[in-house]
């Protein structure tokens, strides 16, 4: 009887062992934020993770029609509709100008445009480079942080905010449950 047990136990525990490998990535931190038009109505949440192999961003949206959305984390995080200039500028630790194109460029808060179709929805996972959350020079800083999308797309070079034009979409970052 002893020698049955063993002989169906060890291969649960190898099997265990190797599960746990595989999915090795840890989150230590994430910020949720919930996104609004400018009358208020839902338009969709924004999730960014502090995760062992780097800080990446999740979003799931909708946008007013389909097209080509200029989208940026803001400096402060406060969003009053409807113009939501509450946000500030775009967050920009490093005193850049902006725009991944613009050889001063860019602000750390300077996203990919993201693309809605027919169905207006907008999906977009991104790792963010040279991310910090909290701290001083962090996102979540004494002022907070927002996520802005705009009513058109960004050019990637134009200072300050790449003639993305009005700010339609905004969400302010709190700090959320670690999962
Ligand atoms: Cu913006
Ligand atoms: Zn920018």
């Amino acid at each position: 009887m002893r020698k049955f047990l063993l002989i169906l136990i060890i291969p649960v525990i190898a099997s265990c062992s190797t599960l746990k490998s595989t999915s090795a990535v840890e989150v230590s931190e994430v910020l949720t934020a919930d996104l609004a038009r400018a009358d208020g109505s839902w338009a969709g949440v924004a999730t960014i993770s502090q995760r062992s192999d780097g800080v990446f961003m999740s979003l799931s949206a909708e946008a007013p029609a389909a097209g080509t959305f200029g989208m940026h984390l803001h400096a402060v995080g406060k969003c009053q509709g409807p113009e939501f200039t509450s946000a500030g500028p775009h967050w920009n630790p490093d005193m850049k100008q902006h725009g991944r194109d613009n050889p001063m460029g860019a602000h750390g808060g300077d996203l990919p445009n993201v693309d809605a179709a027919g169905d207006r929805k907008i999906t977009l996972e991104y790792q963010l480079p040279n991310m910090k959350l909290s701290g001083p020079a962090g996102l979540l800083d004494a002022d907070g942080g927002a996520l802005i999308i705009h009513e058109k797309a960004d050019d990637y070079k134009t200072d300050p905010s790449g003639n993305s034009g009005k700010r339609i979409i905004c969400g302010v970052f709190k700090s959320g449950n670690k999962s």
